[in-house]
């Protein structure tokens, strides 16, 4: 027994090691399957963050939102060429919670986005991670850490919509940059519903479309004025107006001090998240305790639920207090 806990740990260090090796050597397939352990929630993921910590706080992020059919997967493919200029080693990620399948969201978006398969400064990978204790945005960070590690440095985070999901992915990048299209009526609904809170910079896509400059306009109107100052652009993914100058824009701002000022926000909040996760996941082993070992206490409760001499609540405050026992 003994034996094969040693050999047991000698095999989980043995295969971390190979990971962070490989990570830091920039080896595609095991920054992909490192990724995939993070996705999955393995805690052998948390053993590789920790080893590769020290290597990261270098890459910008760069998240990229709107609503579908914006064209923010268009428009990274068409950004990339620009920023490779710049001699950026970039990494995309695409942030689909609903998508069941872990790299089904991005398989749609090959077509529009160039293959990375001859590519080695290209890194392409979909996040699905719905049931993580932690939250996407607790997967996405230490994601982000992995790529950072492996000298990543910009790294692409596209996702869908203007719920609260683009709310926490805006704290964990850097920049975020909101994109509208003049196909669909209910931008300025879109506008209104909360995405200016999260964009610094917001870009009209298709400018090559009709209504195009009624919308930049109407933006403009919206957020222009706002004290926060966002930046507007627009540009064309299809016609390549407006890219130079928007990544000329970017650039500039990675320069700046601003969004690595940022970063004391980021390890707060960061934190805070860590410990969340980690009590959560404490007090549900706990509770799955003793919900085993009070199988007569239980069985009384649902049987008080079913004659209805208690409620729910009722019933699980009492339980509760097994967990809890000072109060
Ligand atoms: N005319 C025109 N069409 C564009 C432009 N950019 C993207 N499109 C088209 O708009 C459609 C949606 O583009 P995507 O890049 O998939 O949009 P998306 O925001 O990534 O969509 P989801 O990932 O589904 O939310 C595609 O048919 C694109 O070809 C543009 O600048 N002009
Ligand atoms: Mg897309």
């Amino acid at each position: 027994m003994q034996n094969n806990l040693f050999a047991m740990y000698i095999h989980v260090h043995v295969h971390m090691d190979i990971l962070v090796e490989g990570i830091l050597s920039k080896n595609k397939r095991v920054i992909a399957q490192t990724i995939s352990k993070i996705d999955n929630e393995d805690p052998a993921a948390h053993e590789v963050i920790k080893k590769i910590f020290p290597k990261t706080g270098k890459a910008m992020t760069i998240g990229f939102t709107g609503p579908a059919g914006a064209g923010k997967s268009s428009l990274i493919g068409k950004l990339i060429p620009y920023f490779k200029n710049y001699g950026m080693r970039i990494a995309i990620l695409a942030v689909d919670p609903t998508s069941p399948i872990t790299g089904g969201a991005i398989l749609g978006d090959r077509v529009r986005m160039p293959s990375t398969m001859d590519d080695d400064e290209l890194f392409m990978r979909s996040l699905g991670s719905r049931g993580a204790s932690g939250g996407i945005s607790t997967s996405l960070r230490n994601v982000i850490r992995i790529l950072d590690a492996a000298g990543y440095d910009l790294i692409l985070v596209e996702s869908v919509g203007a719920g609260q999901l683009e709310v926490e992915i805006s704290k964990v990048v850097n920049l975020t940059i909101v994109i509208f299209n003049p196909n669909t009526g209910d931008n300025v609904q879109a506008v209104k519903a909360g995405l200016t809170e999260v964009g610094d910079i917001y870009i009209v896509n298709k400018a090559d479309l009709d209504g195009s400059n009624t919308l930049y306009l109407t933006l403009v109107d919206l957020i222009g004025q706002s004290s926060r100052n966002p930046l507007i652009f627009k540009v064309s993914a299809n016609t390549g107006e407006g890219l130079d100058d928007l990544t000329k824009k970017i650039m500039e701002l990675i320069k700046t001090d601003d969004w690595k000022n940022k970063r004391k926000d980021k390890e707060r909040t960061d934190l805070e998240n860590e410990l969340k996760t980690m009590v959560l996941r404490e007090i549900r082993k706990k509770s799955l305790k003793i919900i085993d070992s009070n199988n007569a206490k239980v069985l009384e409760l649902v049987k008080s639920m079913l004659d209805k001499s208690k409620d729910p609540y009722t019933a699980a405050e009492e339980l509760s207090l097994l967990v809890f026992p000072g109060n």
